[in-house]
């Protein structure tokens, strides 16, 4: 899950040109999957200095590229908002009178286009409303269509590995089983993380599973994985958690149900990954995610495993189209891979957590998450080029 704009992000150094506010959603999540749509159009956008002039904000449901024209001094970025600030795409350091296009499929709803001037804040926004239904357009370049395939088989399969994992993990909560329940949390984390470049398309179930301690309110009671974790690590106690694990295992299946009939396209794949790892960069790395356990680096994988998978199901196309694009995420993703490499742990070794195959987050030093940070944060700007380079089916 996305963390909530609204916490205090504690990460700045080396990040602080790149917007921290505001970097993804909260707990609001009912949004349903985005649909591929035949409809296309371009949409003008000026982004000024303290200005941000949309050309159109009623549209049809479909595919859309918006237009981002920097008529400013300073380096802009402009993000596209499903409600609760769900981020459904961007463009970053788009410089004086350069353009970029963000490209994204828009279902019905209401959305928010965001200019930052500065990069920083929570941007100048307007409103944009989407009507209709779109109809989902076959590509004409099968590679296209293969590598959607391929990476629907990943996320299915992840998806049973998760349910599959979550279903052990209930089993010894309710056995009371403390240690053994530790040993399997791990593994039901890495699956979940793995599927989060489409977590967007998976609504209310999406915050049910996985939500933080901060997204509770008075409707929304702490559910889901971390609130097992609470009580795993932190209160050492389990003997009223029978309930929580019992729900988020019926929530995982019906993830299940989701995932077979979600909208996968190039494009969400590419948006998805690009805007996971931006995440990852601005605010997972601070440890937030799993701050009772400190398995952090595990879902940091994670997210880097699923987002490489979308990519290197794409890369065919990619290679074609953009080889030197292709010479650039592979180096980078490789030198990603190596780093948390360098980062392993097992029994008996310093910093080891039962059940994950990297050191606690606590184990780490400023330097080497700062060098983390660094490393993600340079591969998600390249990723962000490849959702114009694959919507030209
Ligand atoms: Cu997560």
């Amino acid at each position: 899950m996305s963390a909530p704009a609204r916490r205090a992000i504690t990460w700045a150094a080396p990040l602080a040109a790149i917007a921290l506010a505001a970097t993804a959603c909260s707990s609001t999540k009912n949004r349903s999957a985005t649909t591929t749509g035949t409809v296309a159009s371009t949409i003008a956008v000026q982004a000024g200095d303290k200005t941000c002039d949309v050309a159109k904000t009623e549209l049809p449901a479909g595919r859309h590229t918006f237009e981002v024209h920097n008529t400013g001094a300073q380096v802009t970025e402009v993000y596209l908002y499903a409600a609760g600030d769900r981020v459904l795409g961007e463009v970053e350091n788009v410089g004086p009178a350069t353009k970029r296009n963000l490209i994204v499929e828009l279902a019905a709803g209401s959305y928010q286009l965001a200019c930052k001037p500065g990069m920083a804040g929570d941007g100048i926004r307007t409103t944009l409303a989407v009507s209709g239904q779109a109809v989902a357009a076959a590509s004409t370049d099968p590679r296209l269509t293969a590598a959607v395939h391929s990476y629907r088989d990943y996320v299915e399969h992840e998806t049973a590995e998760l349910v599959d994992a979550t279903t052990d993990l209930t089993a010894a909560v309710k056995a009371g089983d403390v240690q053994r329940a530790r040993s399997l949390y791990p593994t039901a984390r890495l699956h979940y993380e793995r599927i989060e470049p489409i977590a967007e398309s998976f609504g209310e179930l999406d915050p049910l599973i996985d939500m933080r301690a901060e997204d509770v309110t008075a409707a929304e009671p702490f559910v889901g994985f971390h609130r097992l974790e609470q009580n795993l690590y932190q209160k050492n106690g389990i003997s009223k958690s029978g309930s929580v694990a019992d729900a988020l295992l019926a929530n995982t299946k019906k993830l299940q149900g989701v995932v077979a009939k979600v909208s996968i396209t190039p494009l969400t794949m590419a948006n998805g990954s690009k805007s996971l790892l931006d995440e990852v960069a601005k605010s997972k790395v601070t440890g937030e995610e799993e701050r009772y356990s400190r398995i952090d680096l595990l879902d940091f994988a994670g997210n880097v495993q699923g987002s490489k998978y979308a990519y290197t199901a794409l890369r065919p196309v990619l290679a074609e189209r953009r080889p030197e694009l292709v010479a650039t995420l592979d180096k980078r993703f490789s030198t990603l891979l190596a780093l948390l490499d360098s980062h392993r742990s097992a029994p008996g070794q310093k910093g080891y957590v039962t059940g994950s195959p990297y050191v606690a987050y606590n184990a780490l030093g400023q330097d080497e998450i700062r060098a983390l940070a660094v490393e993600v944060d340079s591969i998600s700007e390249p990723l962000g080029t490849i959702s114009s380079v694959v919507s030209d089916t």
